[in-house]
């Protein structure tokens, strides 16, 4: 029976990244997903995802942002499709919510360029934006979009190029630590290795074999055709947004790139449970609060003609990752935990997985993501 360097469980926006940069260390490495990736069963589907720098999480995200750009770039140049589209993006609100200062405080901090804009300006930079009179949009010219599943089938192909044996409709039924290695048992097979990553998403809860709180959300995001003035919902006059709603809750968005409409969509709700057991079928009362936000705040969309999906946020409890080397294997390293904001990192956290399982620790600073941070309150 064969040993790899590497086995990775989870091959979508992490796990693909993973195993492309353990491929160009030239690793001997298998990747095992339950599904066949890119797909549309997990956290890494669904057209778009946000691309931005000045971070409202946290201005400790801004290194790992500007790192992950770079090694978009690269990937971009490296497979010859688009990834990356900046078309900027603007972070709206009430001029002291946190959207708004998160995002300038993270700014100021590492010097990132920004703009000020009031309700009026929008209005005539954005047209399609309806903002009330005291909010105000922090623009970043260099935000914008990434294609989520041409990110992972890029990382993958050129990963398989290089040597990578994958594994796909597999489900993991368990791992161990065995004889000093690692044995991971699917339900199609046995296989062998030194080191492990974990990183499969919503899957994550059965996984990571300690206990950590988190937790899986459906979530439900929607796409709305113009009914007005569909120009105005062209990437070119309409960039990505995250927008205090109230307190609790903000939307976000971005243009659609392939006539797949305007997606809008709450960033906090859904139902909670396991990602094998929550529904996927979705109720027209569950889709009535965005439509009736989309008729006040985009009134050019058509709240009628919407397009309706379900995926998966992993929440942790205060809203940051859980990234570094499992609490009780050193040859194991762990990422989950996204809460709905990660994929724009999974270049930089493919690149911090492969340190961590080579070197055992990074030169990027993951403080912040500790996987036992939990514990200790
Ligand atoms: O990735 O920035 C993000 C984001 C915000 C809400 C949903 N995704």
């Amino acid at each position: 029976n064969k040993t790899y360097d590497v086995i990775v469980i989870g091959l979508g926006g992490m796990g693909s990244a993973a195993a492309y940069h353990l491929m160009k260390k030239g690793l001997r490495v298998l990747g095992i997903d339950r599904f066949q990736p890119p797909h549309q069963f997990g956290s890494s589907h669904g057209h778009t995802r946000i691309f931005r720098e000045a971070y409202l999480e946290g201005a400790s995200y801004v290194p790992l942002a500007q790192r992950a750009h770079a090694l978009w770039r690269r990937l971009e140049e490296e497979s010859g499709k688009d990834l990356l589209a900046e078309i900027g993006g603007v972070m709206i609100g009430p001029e002291n919510c946190e959207i708004v200062q998160g995002t300038i405080t993270s700014a100021k901090q590492y010097n990132l360029p920004y703009e000020m804009l009031s309700a009026k300006e929008m209005a005539k930079r954005f047209p399609a934006f309806y903002l009330a009179e005291d909010e105000v949009a922090v623009y970043e010219k260099t935000a914008g979009v990434l294609f989520p599943e041409a990110c992972i089938e890029a990382c993958l192909k050129i990963a398989i190029s290089e040597g990578l044996e994958i594994k796909t409709d597999e489900r993991v039924l368990k791992w161990g630590q065995e004889g000093g290695g690692i044995t991971v048992y699917t339900e199609k097979g046995i296989y062998k290795a030194e080191k492990l990553v974990i990183s499969a998403g919503a899957w994550n809860p059965d996984l990571f074999g300690f206990t950590i709180p988190l937790e899986v959300q459906r979530k439900v995001p929607t796409w709305f055709q113009a009914m007005n003035k569909p120009e105005i919902f062209n990437p070119d006059q309409f960039p990505i947004f995250c927008w205090h709603y109230t307190n609790d809750l903000n939307i976000y968005g971005m243009p659609g790139f392939h006539g797949e409409g305007t997606k809008v969509a709450f960033h906090q709700g859904g139902l909670i449970g396991t990602a094998d057991e929550l529904d996927r079928e979705v109720s027209s009362e569950e889709i009535a609060p965005i439509q009736r936000l989309v008729a006040e705040r985009f009134p050019d969309l058509n709240i009628n003609d919407v397009t309706i999906d379900t995926c998966f946020y992993t929440n942790t409890p205060d809203g940051h990752f859980v990234l570094g080397k499992h609490p009780n294997y050193d040859n194991v390293a762990i990422a989950g935990g996204f809460s709905g904001h990660g994929f724009k990192f999974c270049s930089v956290i493919g690149e911090i997985l492969s340190d961590l399982v080579i070197k055992g620790k990074t030169n990027h600073d993951i403080t912040l993501f500790d996987p036992v941070r939990f514990q200790k309150l």
